[in-house]
């Protein structure tokens, strides 16, 4: 069961930089960040407009003074107070992740970082090393991998309940833009702009949670893979709106990842399928409190979130915040990766870099292999989908 005891440090000052008015994703980031008490928001440049960044921070009750207009000089004017923020959270379209996730780290700030975290491998892992050398945690919001069975999925399969895994089939494939929509719809336009969005749409909005899910729960690496990209929406071009990717891994495996926005009547089918050599799991993302356990010769197995039968470690059941019957969901998942986060902040400003190291979250090591994806999807996808190798 969840340990909410945990709340007796002092919670981290937090400020966020986007996330403002309008914003899909800002309060998924605030609710989730201050649930556990981990992290009160004092700070925010919220917005690229000012007035209104002011206007919306002080309605959600902050000192107006920390209303930034940029982010430059809410990192440069928090720096001069003795109570100012500790962490960021940066959740601004892909362009600015890398200058703003830079600047953050300079000025001594832990950073969650919306994926995906760059545009280039090269970015990600100049990120990894200013983290490094600056001691502060870096964690990228693979908002999906706080689910407590997505967790069950990789114990289980760690420990061989499934045999050697032979096939992996993940996909990530909504029907939302099945048509124009972006036409009406900024957060969609911004998306399908490579300035903005960089080289690929869906892959890195949406292919890259289903690519690290896949990552997390069998721990095999890709050994090379081909893609095949379109924009069934011609206006979306050179982005696609439509992709296919297999793949190689390093034990001999296989897979394919689909990632799409015209999947037309679909909901969002991120279902992540691990096939052994005896049995197979599967974690859909809209029945979440549930893991399909599908064992050769048996009947099908439904394992339920909250539930005893569940293996006892660490991330499967302390995470479980109200027991099974009971639904939890996409905000419970994001508390759960904030709850991680925090905890590691804590630890890596007392020095404790065993905590951090024992403590399982998506890191920057996670953001580098999201963009890694994406680079060798363009390659291939490029050369008439040619096999590239993943790793050069
Ligand atoms: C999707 C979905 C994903 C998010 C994407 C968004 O609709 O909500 O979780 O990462 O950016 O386009």
């Amino acid at each position: 069961m969840f340990n909410e005891e945990m709340r007796s440090e002092q919670p981290i000052r937090w400020a966020m930089v986007g996330g403002g008015r309008g914003s899909q994703i800002g309060y998924a980031h605030r609710s989730s960040a201050t649930r556990d008490g981990h992290f009160t928001l004092v700070a925010g440049a919220f917005d690229i407009d000012a007035e209104r960044c002011r206007d919306f921070g002080t309605n959600l009750g902050l000192n107006p003074e920390r209303c930034y207009a940029d982010y430059q000089t809410m990192f440069a004017e928090e720096a001069k107070r003795e109570d100012g923020i500790q962490a960021v959270s940066i959740a601004t379209p892909n362009s600015t992740h890398y200058a703003i996730s830079k600047a953050a780290l300079e000025s001594g700030l832990h950073v969650v970082c919306e994926k995906p975290v760059t545009f280039t491998v090269a970015e990600a892992e100049d990120l990894k090393r200013i983290a490094q050398e600056h001691g502060r945690i870096f964690g990228v919001m693979y908002g999906y991998t706080g689910f407590q069975m997505v967790h069950q999925a990789r114990e289980m399969i760690q420990r061989g309940d499934i045999g050697k895994v032979r096939v992996i089939s993940m996909q990530f494939a909504h029907g939302f833009h099945s048509e124009e929509v972006e036409k009406d719809n900024p957060g969609a336009k911004w998306r399908m702009n490579p300035e903005v969005s960089g080289p690929t749409y869906v892959l890195g909005d949406i292919g890259t949670h289903a690519f690290y899910m896949a990552q997390l729960m069998t721990g095999l690496d890709v050994e090379r893979l081909c893609c095949t990209r379109q924009s069934f929406i011609a206006s979306r071009a050179p982005l696609e709106d439509n992709a296919h990717v297999m793949m190689q891994f390093s034990n001999g495996a296989v897979g394919t990842l689909w990632a799409s926005g015209v999947n037309a009547g679909s909901m969002h089918q991120q279902k992540i399928r691990i096939v052994g050599e005896k049995a197979s799991i599967e974690w859909w993302d809209e029945r979440p409190n549930q893991l399909s356990f599908e064992v050769q010769g048996e009947p099908a197995r439904v394992l339920e979130r909250g539930m005893g039968y569940l293996h006892n470690d660490d991330s499967a059941v302390s995470s479980d915040r109200i027991g099974g019957g009971h639904a939890e969901g996409f905000f419970e998942s994001w508390a759960n990766l904030y709850s991680r986060f925090g905890t590691v902040m804590k630890a890596a400003n007392r020095d404790d870099q065993a905590t951090v190291a024992a403590t399982w979250f998506p890191g920057i090591d996670a953001g580098i292999e999201g963009v890694r994806l994406l680079e060798r999807c363009v390659e291939s996808a490029d050369n008439d989908a040619q096999w590239v190798k993943y790793y050069e």
